[in-house]
C-alpha cells in the first residue's frame, strides 16, 4: 500500500506531506519518532480539547495498527487523512476560538507568542513575524478569523 516514489510525487503532495510531518514532530515531542499517550494528550490539552484517558486510549488503539502502544508516522499519516473527510473547519474554529483568549475575534501576537510558545521552547520574535506575514492577507498585523480559515481550512 506504500509506495515511495518521491522523485515523481507533484508539489502539492509534497506539500502536504510536509505539514503532516511538523504536525507530527508537534504532537512527538521527544521525537523518538512515535506519539505516545502523554504526548497526545498534551496537544489535544493546549488545542482547548479535553479528552478522558479512557477517551485517548481508544484513539490510540483505533490508530495504532501494528498494537505497539505508540502512533508512529505512518499511522499518523492515516489519522490525518480520515481527518480531512472530517469536519475540519469546526475544529479549525474551535482551535481559533482557544486561541483567542481576549474573544476580539482576532490574534494580536501575544495571542500568537502564547498559543505556539508551547510547540517550541525557543521561539523567537522572528518565527512570530514568519507566521503573522503568512497567515495576515490584510496587512495590519493581525490574524483575523476570517484570515486564518482561508489559511487553515481551504
Ligand atoms: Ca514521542
Ligand atoms: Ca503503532
Ligand atoms: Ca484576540
Ligand atoms: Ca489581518
Amino acid at each position: 500500500m506504500s509506495h515511495n516514489q518521491d522523485s515523481n510525487t507533484i508539489y502539492d503532495k509534497n506539500h502536504e506531506n510536509e505539514i503532516f510531518k511538523e504536525a507530527f514532530e508537534i504532537f512527538d515531542r521527544n521525537n523518538d519518532g512515535s506519539i505516545e499517550a502523554s504526548e497526545f494528550k498534551f496537544v489535544l490539552n493546549n488545542l482547548n480539547m479535553f479528552p478522558t484517558d479512557l477517551e485517548i486510549d481508544e484513539m490510540i488503539q483505533q490508530l495504532d495498527l501494528n498494537n505497539d502502544g505508540t502512533i508512529d508516522f505512518n499511522e499518523f499519516l492515516i489519522l490525518m487523512k480520515e481527518l480531512q473527510h472530517y469536519n475540519i473547519p469546526n475544529a479549525i474554529s474551535a482551535a481559533f476560538k482557544g486561541f483567542d483568549k481576549d474573544n476580539d475575534s482576532k490574534l494580536s501576537r501575544t495571542e500568537l507568542f502564547d498559543t505556539f510558545k508551547f510547540l517550541a521552547d525557543n521561539l523567537t520574535d522572528a518565527d512570530i513575524n514568519e507566521i503573522i506575514n503568512e497567515i495576515d492577507t490584510n496587512n495590519d498585523g493581525f490574524i483575523e478569523y476570517q484570515e486564518f480559515m482561508d489559511y487553515f481550512a481551504e
